[in-house]
């Protein structure tokens, strides 16, 4: 954790930041460990604070490594305490601090407040061995998983029981929680790119998107697959082969040292040379970490880089309204010549 702090202290320095309070919960437990509904951090170029209620003091205190402790209450809050500290500029997480928050803090602290967005993220970009490793877990038992469904899909069984029997399979078998909702559509729904499962059931000759994930050791993992059950036509080949092969291109490019937007711009000018471009309306891929969605950002507008150790995954998908939808997805670990494709599921296309 330390080698943590002293990563955003070097950013400080380099954008001349004398404070930073950090609200994001996620950035949070990257800093310090601790899950907290009531806990702030501050870090300045000499100290890190931990400020929390009576609920969580023990366990922080037991944490706190190179930290202080502060206990906050009605009488003592992070307001008093930033009034004390008194840095000449506080910078703020300002996608998670309230309009609320802020009125409090400019009525309470001299300091000019700044913006300090992105700088926590910036960092947990690059991941370290650990948390690879829990990535790593969590994608494995998202291939464990997808496995155990392939036996489980059958025509006559609803979006819902699917949904469900994956949510079991990863709870029972080492996840702590899902990553998020999982996506289980069918059929004309699978041109819903974030479809919720309903009560549909499965027919034949319909195809099904499953994209779950799941947390291990605080780690998301990430994957979509899309299978058809029983045979299908020929434009759902065509369009399932399209989507593979973008999928692929986006994996065989993928290296540190390329912009996001350039990956983007392979995989999607791919699909648009198949004619397909206006049905392929979301970004190329996304960061995966403490969050499911992170740093960095593939897509058109883009400014992010790839770089050694992030991990994204790469998900192109076709969706043709009131018809029918792909997506292929895999998470990566990327490298400074190529990727770690943590997913190991089969993504030709799979007849059930
Ligand atoms: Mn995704």
């Amino acid at each position: 954790m330390d080698h943590r702090i002293d990563k955003v202290r070097s950013l400080l320095r380099s954008k001349d930041i004398p404070a930073l309070l950090v609200s994001k919960k996620e950035n949070q437990y990257y800093l310090f460990g601790l899950k907290s509904s009531n806990c702030y951090i501050v870090i300045t170029d000499e100290k890190s604070y931990l400020l929390t209620d009576f609920r969580y003091v023990e366990a922080a205190n037991d944490l706190s490594g190179s930290f202080e402790v502060v206990l906050i209450n009605n009488e003592y809050t992070v307001f008093n305490f930033l009034q004390e500290l008194a840095p000449s500029k506080l910078a703020l997480e300002e996608k998670t601090v309230t309009l609320n928050f802020y009125k409090e803090l400019k009525n309470s602290v001299e300091s000019s407040l700044i913006s300090g967005d992105g700088i926590i993220e910036e960092i947990r970009t690059v991941k370290d061995e650990n948390e690879l490793t829990a990535i790593s877990k969590a994608a494995s038992l998202n291939d464990l998983c997808f496995e155990h469904i392939l036996n489980y899909l059958r025509p006559g069984i609803s979006e819902l029981e699917i949904a469900l029997e994956i949510e079991m399979f990863l709870k029972k078998n080492g996840a702590e929680r899902l990553a998020f909702d999982t996506i289980c559509v069918s059929g004309v729904r699978t041109s819903l790119p974030h479809g919720q499962p309903s009560e549909k059931l499965l027919k034949r000759g319909e195809l099904v998107t499953l994209d779950f994930g799941c947390v291990v050791d605080g780690y998301c993992s990430d994957m979509t697959r899309t299978v058809a059950i029983g045979n299908i036509s020929e434009e759902q080949r065509e369009i399932y082969n399209i989507v593979l092969e973008a999928q692929k291109t986006g994996c065989k490019a993928a290296r540190a040292g390329l912009s996001c937007k350039e990956l983007d711009k392979l995989v999607r000018d791919f699909i648009s040379d198949a004619g397909f471009g206006g049905e392929f309306g979301h970004g190329t891929g996304h960061g995966v970490g403490l969050e499911v969605h992170e740093a960095p950002t593939l897509n058109p507008t883009s400014d992010d880089i790839l770089v050694e150790n992030a991990v994204i995954t790469i998900e192109p998908g076709i969706y043709l309204p009131k018809k029918f939808g792909v997506r292929i997805e895999d998470l990566a670990i990327i490298t400074s010549s190529s990727i770690i494709n943590r997913v190991r599921s089969n993504k030709e296309l799979i007849i059930i």
